[in-house]
């Protein structure tokens, strides 16, 4: 058996170090364009100008964290990155730029935010098509209502992290941070790993059987419920509702 073993390591050792020697003996020939030294900004890709290759949208904040109209929004069209301006001028804040084609068109718009720490816009600026050089319409989507005495605000491609902002601190320290909730005082979490080791989606499944089976073994109610459950799902059947019928929808009382 040890001798079996010893094999088996030798290959696995074999495999390994042919592995690393290929990838260390594989270069990558990249070379270094400066896009625009004078403009930076969040960023993200997309054809911009419909000719099949990706270009480069930039979200570039105005100064003072938005509280300055300078801000501006730009595309970088491939492959001579010239310039064209989205916004010139504006309240430019927030995390970053989407490009989409939200009225499915064919022609990649973009979606922004624009505000500042006290107050925040959601954005999209409609693609003019063709080069798109000039003339993109702006259009308001949303105002994000701030809480009296803060806001948090959750995504659920990063489990693990919520976003907090309080307005009982003081101006100058006030702003959103983001927090790891992996501290074992949190639910769930002190099931699981030491704190800083994030857990997944499957977690949730393995807790909402053990919250079930809980209930049932102790006949205490959980939540949410299926009442909750309900009332989730008539908020979707609303907003579908006035998405398609682009009007306002009352939210039955369940
Ligand atoms: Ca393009
Ligand atoms: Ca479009």
């Amino acid at each position: 058996m040890s001798v079996r073993i010893s094999k088996y390591r030798c290959a696995v050792t074999t495999i390994l170090l042919a592995l690393a020697s290929g990838c260390v003996a594989r270069q990558f020939d990249f070379t270094r364009v400066v896009v625009d030294e004078n403009l930076g900004g969040r960023t993200a890709i997309g054809d911009i100008d419909g000719d099949g290759y990706n270009d480069i949208a930039v979200h570039t904040w105005s100064a003072n964290r938005g509280v300055e109209n300078d801000g501006k929004i730009s595309g970088y069209e491939y492959p001579t990155w010239k310039r064209h301006s989205i916004l010139e001028q504006g309240h430019i804040f927030g995390v970053g730029i989407v490009p989409a084609d939200l009225d499915a068109d064919g022609d990649n718009d973009v979606v922004t935010a624009k505000g500042n720490d006290g107050e925040a816009h959601v954005f999209w600026y409609a693609n003019p098509g063709g080069a798109a050089t000039a003339g993109w319409e702006e259009r308001k989507v949303a105002t994000v209502e701030p809480g009296s005495e803060g806001s948090l605000s959750f995504n659920l491609e990063r489990l693990n992290e919520f976003q907090y902002h309080s307005r009982l601190e003081s101006g100058y320290e006030q702003g959103f941070r983001t927090i790891l909730a992996t501290e074992s005082d949190r639910p769930y979490i002190s099931r699981w790993w030491p704190p800083g080791h994030i857990i997944g989606w499957e977690h949730t499944f393995i807790h909402e059987i053990a919250d079930l089976m809980t209930a049932v073994a102790t006949g205490k109610p959980v939540e949410p419920s299926f009442y909750d459950g309900l009332c989730n799902q008539q908020v979707l059947d609303a907003m579908q509702l006035a998405a398609a019928e682009k009007t306002w929808v009352d939210v039955p009382t369940a």
